[in-house]
């Protein structure tokens, strides 16, 4: 669980890296399920996948943890949805970086709020391209205006247009395998291009709160400027849909 003093510093930074550590048995899990899903999709380009569960369900399996759920309640409260997964495999050379963003900006959740969940595949240092934020950038609520890149060497196109002034600002995220880092959804965060020769592969699980509503219909029309689907498969894993959504599975019923 997170301690009052995570939680205070998720609340004035827009993230926290949780003390937890998933048993060996489970980061072997990951790892499995990782090399399996590299292997099935060898002719993709894996370096950023979205929708990832909705791929593989197997991937569906870790979002449900008890011990993040338990961290995720602690931010959001009791009522939860699961609605996204992505998988970001930097590769070991010329690993893509990932633009300066916050994400919700291209989601479609009203009101907007969601704690990402971002569990580490493999160990991360300074050297392979470690997620970096800005802390305090997620206090205003607003959300900041972005660029759309044209480069394919990116995994997401867009990126924050005021970035470079504040940049020195920027921390670093660095896990072990089988640790995670929790983060806000309008935190400004990003990470460099890898070219260590170590593999960056890590997880990221959305939650937001079951009192929000997400917007299928509305999605299509981000999809066309995003250049990829948001029309996501929404697990309620705690508490009541209290925002009237449209749930694909519901795991508080027996
Ligand atoms: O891991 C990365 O490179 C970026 C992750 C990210 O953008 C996110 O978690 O929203």
């Amino acid at each position: 669980m997170l301690s009052d003093s995570q939680i205070k510093t998720y609340n004035t930074d827009g993230l926290v890296k949780s003390s937890t550590q998933l048993s060996k048995d489970k980061v072997k899990d990951l790892n499995s399920a990782l090399d399996k899903y590299l292997e099935d999709h060898k002719d993709e380009n894996n370096e950023f996948v979205s929708g990832l569960y909705e791929r593989d369900s197997k991937f569906l399996e870790f979002a449900l943890y008890p011990e993040i759920i338990e961290e995720v309640k602690q931010l959001l409260g009791e009522d939860i949805i699961l609605w996204g997964s992505s998988l970001f495999c930097k590769k070991e050379k010329n690993g893509k970086e990932t633009p300066w963003h916050q994400d919700g900006e291209y989601w479609p959740i009203k009101p907007l709020e969601s704690v990402t969940v971002w569990l580490s595949i493999d160990e991360v240092t300074e050297e392979n391209g470690p997620l970096q934020y800005i802390p305090g950038s997620h206090l205003d609520r607003n959300l900041a205006e972005h660029n759309t890149l044209e480069s394919t060497n990116v995994t997401l196109n867009q990126t924050l247009k005021n970035i470079d002034e504040i940049k020195y600002k920027a921390k670093s995220v660095h896990l072990n395998p089988g640790m995670f880092s929790l983060h806000d959804v309008y935190l400004f965060h990003g990470s460099r291009a890898n070219n260590s020769g170590k593999r960056r592969a890590g997880l990221t699980y959305r939650y937001m709160p079951a009192t929000s509503f997400f917007d299928h219909v509305g999605a299509k029309s981000i999809e066309d400027k995003i250049g990829y689907s948001l029309q996501r498969q929404l697990h309620l894993i705690s508490g009541k849909n209290r925002g009237g959504n449209k749930i694909f599975k519901n795991h508080t019923t027996f």
